[in-house]
């Protein structure tokens, strides 16, 4: 197999994540991140924004969602958002990161005045904001259509949106693990309308639960069709599931924990078509996101100020600086490079 210069096919994709040696899929990751992107590793400053945690569903897998009346709901209203970023402008903040519940107080005169309000703290706020699963039901909500939602919300200053609600792109799974979420072909769908608009988009898989190397296969190849068809995912990002406060979490027998490392390594080598690959350090350790960069990373996502999804199910949590990613991309021998979600630091060099 000539892996560097030939597309991979689904067969191949399978055999490097169940049977290849581990050290040739790290090496063949390594070698295609570094000729595909070279040294740079991005980062940005984000604050994560939570407008509510309330849901009309109850995912499996999520430890976030509330219904009224339980003591971890919330719900803040736009002017208190405002004054939450406010208090950390100091920190550099180069993008808010937006999302939350499926709840109908989150309407779009809801998104009018929080875009609003960001924006008018610093134009230069980058908005990532909303999955496909939130535009779904906001296109339900005003009975419009998914296009006219983004027409209304780019008006108001969305930049991008998030890569999350993507779990694994098999209804046989998805089904199980996000009964109430829309479909694999809807979400995708969303992305492709957003991509049409001029928006770029980051794109999740969350592995380490109930599926199977295959499903993961399918998710990547679904993806780089997607990809093939728009140019418009600007970041692929796996996503080790996590068991704390879930009904996912609790069913220990039925998880099928996967090898992080060889994930992302075979994340690189599929995705010959998307540029940037990122870890989450609050997924998987500061010292384990530093590894994964050596195989096929080259995003090691942001200071996440304020994050609630990964922390409420178990993740890491630190009080992170620009100065620590920093320091931690330069000790192994690569170029920090600050940006937002919209790679916009970098325009040319960091979406072909
Ligand atoms: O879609 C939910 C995942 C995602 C759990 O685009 C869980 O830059 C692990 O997408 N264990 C939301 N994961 C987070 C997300 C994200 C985060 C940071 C940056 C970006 C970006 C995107 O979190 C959800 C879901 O797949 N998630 N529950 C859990 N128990």
């Amino acid at each position: 197999m000539t892996l560097l210069k030939e597309r991979l096919t689904a067969e191949d994709g399978l055999y490097l994540l169940t049977k290849e040696d581990l050290h040739v899929v790290q090496e063949l990751a390594n070698q295609k991140r570094k000729a595909r992107v070279g040294d740079i590793v991005y980062y940005a400053s984000t604050m994560h924004i939570n407008p509510t945690n309330l849901c009309e569903l109850n995912c499996p897998l999520c430890s976030f969602y509330a219904k009224p009346g339980w003591k971890k709901a919330w719900f803040l209203t736009p002017e208190e958002i405002e004054a939450k970023i406010r208090e950390n402008l100091h920190k550099g903040l180069t993008e808010i990161h937006v999302v939350g519940g499926l709840w109908r107080d989150c309407d779009l005169d809801y998104y009018k005045e929080l875009f609003t309000r960001i924006k008018s703290i610093d134009q230069n706020l980058h908005i990532k904001a909303l999955t496909p699963v939130e535009y779904d039901f906001l296109a339900k909500l005003h009975d419009i259509s998914v296009e006219e939602v983004f027409d209304r919300m780019m008006s108001w200053g969305l930049g991008s949106l998030p890569g999350g609600g993507a779990e694994i792109l098999t209804e046989e799974i998805r089904k199980k693990i996000a009964p109430g979420k829309i479909t694999s072909d809807r979400y995708l769908e969303i992305h492709k309308i957003a991509h049409r608009k001029g928006l770029r988009s980051n794109i999740t898989m969350l592995f380490g639960h109930i599926e199977e190397p295959e499903d993961i296969i399918t998710h990547l190849m679904k993806v780089r069709e997607v990809q093939d068809e728009t140019g418009g995912f600007q970041t692929f990002i796996p996503l080790k599931f996590h068991v704390e406060n879930n009904t996912l979490g609790k069913r220990q027998d039925r998880l099928k924990p996967k090898d992080v490392r060889r994930i992302y390594a075979v994340s690189r080598l599929m995705l010959d078509n998307v540029r940037n690959i990122k870890v989450l350090w609050n997924y998987v350790g500061l010292d384990e996101a530093k590894e994964i960069l050596e195989w096929g990373a080259n995003d090691i996502a942001a200071t996440t100020l304020d994050e609630k999804i990964i922390k409420m199910a178990g993740g890491t949590t630190l009080q992170m600086t620009d100065e620590l990613l920093e320091n931690t991309i330069s000790s192994i021998g690569r170029i920090p490079k600050k940006i937002h979600s919209g790679y916009d630091y970098c325009k040319d060099d960091c979406l072909s």
